[in-house]
């Protein structure tokens, strides 16, 4: 459905600029109360514009990439990373030892491995992969293996590659299907690579949580995670984008959930935003963002290039 992937392409977008622009000034705080973590977001659009961190930088960069090389170039993709590479975005340590390593003319596979010798198993391959789940929403194969490749550069550990592909999918299947429910987490589940995402996916589908009991944000960061590796923060996005009615309070339950604040929030609130469409995402959120017209930009030729055709 054309008008879909229109409305689509915005909302993943501008739902993981959102996220991660409001969320960043709380990275590292503990859960809280949805009433706190209404007061969260109220101190973050006190003071505007958010800049955006690496999360976005890096889904730009990835969004740009995906128009020349639709399947995905690791080699191509690693150059984009170090050219777009601004050192105050607050990257994760390990991205700043592959930045290096690039810069001193390491091929990308050996790069991929200077900071953990597995690889990285941290979010950061799933953090910025809205944009492949807006390409290639529509051929579900086609988009594991292109998520896949765009972790190579950086994350070349099964639970981090994996962790892509499934935050990848999620946002995929919102596009294609305008809708993200409770349900997708299990089908998920049944999809994972890794037994890390599957057991987490599975987790997250049978997550019960009496409202008699109040905010279950304590207890999701628990069970699910909260933290910065991608097995313990993918499931904990795709949760909150399964039981949150629109983009807006799927911002507001990522703030609840705390810990990695800013990427939790980018993931959720882009599936969300890729399931109710650009013009769900609250645009008093988008306006406080820095780069919002660069993003609904990217966000635009996305779309066209995803309807253009699967001759690409
Ligand atoms: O995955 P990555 O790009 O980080 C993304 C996070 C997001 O929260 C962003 O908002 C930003 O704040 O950073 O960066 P990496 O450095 O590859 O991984 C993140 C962290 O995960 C590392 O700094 C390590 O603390 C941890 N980590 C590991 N620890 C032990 N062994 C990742 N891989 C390993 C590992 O193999
Ligand atoms: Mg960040
Ligand atoms: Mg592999
Ligand atoms: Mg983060």
């Amino acid at each position: 459905d054309p008008e879909r992937t229109r409305q689509a392409a915005p909302g993943a977008l501008l739902g993981t600029l959102v996220g991660d622009a409001l969320g960043a000034p709380y990275e590292g705080s503990p859960p809280t109360t949805t009433e706190k973590a209404r007061g969260r977001l109220e101190r973050a659009l006190a003071r505007t514009p958010r800049p955006y961190t690496d999360d976005t930088q890096m889904a730009l960069a990835l969004a740009q990439h995906l128009l020349g090389h639709p399947h995905v170039d690791p080699d191509a993709l690693a150059a984009a990373f170090r050219d777009a590479f601004e050192p105050w975005r607050g990257y994760g340590g390990g991205m700043h030892r592959i930045h290096d390593a690039w810069e001193c003319g390491l091929p990308t596979a050996q790069a991929a491995r200077v900071a953990f010798a597995e690889g990285s198993l941290g979010n950061g391959a799933a953090m910025r992969i809205a944009p492949i789940g807006v390409r290639w929403g529509h051929d579900p194969e086609r988009l594991a293996d292109v998520a896949a490749r765009s972790a190579q550069p950086t994350h070349v550990h099964p639970v981090g590659e994996d962790g892509a592909v499934v935050q990848a999918r999620a946002v995929g299947r919102a596009v294609a299907r305008g809708g993200f429910t409770p349900q997708d987490l299990a089908e998920l589940a049944e999809e994972a690579a890794t037994d890390e995402l599957a057991r987490g996916l599975a987790e997250a589908a049978s997550f019960e949580w009496p409202a008699s009991l109040g905010d279950p944000h304590v207890a999701i960061a628990d069970r699910l995670g909260h933290e910065v590796l991608a097995d313990r923060s993918v499931p904990t996005a795709c949760w909150v984008a399964a039981t949150s009615a629109d983009p807006g309070e799927a911002m507001l339950r990522a703030l609840g959930v705390g810990g990695d604040t800013d990427t939790i929030a980018a993931m959720a609130v882009a599936i969300r935003g890729a399931a109710d469409g650009g013009e769900a995402v609250p645009g008093e959120l988008v306006d406080a963002c820095e780069g919002s017209p660069q993003v609904r930009a990217v966000a635009d030729e996305l779309a066209d290039a995803a309807l253009g055709g699967d001759a690409a």
